[in-house]
């Protein structure tokens, strides 16, 4: 009776734990994928996006990627703002008449936005292709 009951509790708290670590620790991500360099021949041009006025010159920037490529960009900004990259969820920060730039692998395939954080301005446009 009672280690039945043990038994139960265990997998209620294996449960619990699982949806507690939901979002915190991916699995997935690679273990030294930090500060990757750039390989030569193999990296895509480095786009620049340029913010006028808190705006991206030519309109929203299309960014295209194969999955598995480098992303690489770089943000000049007139206005001081965060980059916020979604769906990979990264921030920088720039500072007016500054810039910032990006560099990060195409682990994650989809359309993401690129976007001023704090005037909820897209920016970009990142595609990465299967
Ligand atoms: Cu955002």
């Amino acid at each position: 009776m009672h280690a039945k009951k043990a038994a139960v509790l265990l997998a209620a708290l294996a449960a619990a734990g699982v949806l507690a670590a939901c979002g915190s620790s991916d699995s997935e991500t690679g273990p030294i994928s930090g500060q990757s360099e750039p390989i030569p021949g193999k990296a895509a041009p480095k786009a620049t996006i340029t913010v006028e006025n808190g705006e991206p010159v030519g309109g929203i920037q299309e960014l295209e990627y194969a999955a598995g490529d480098q992303i690489a960009f770089r943000v000049e900004s007139d206005v001081a703002d965060e980059i916020h990259v979604h769906g990979y969820d990264l921030m920088k920060d720039v500072a007016a008449g500054g810039s910032a730039e990006f560099s990060f692998p195409a682990e994650i395939e989809g359309i993401f936005e690129v976007e001023l954080e704090g005037r909820k301005q897209q920016i970009a446009e990142i595609r990465v292709n299967p």
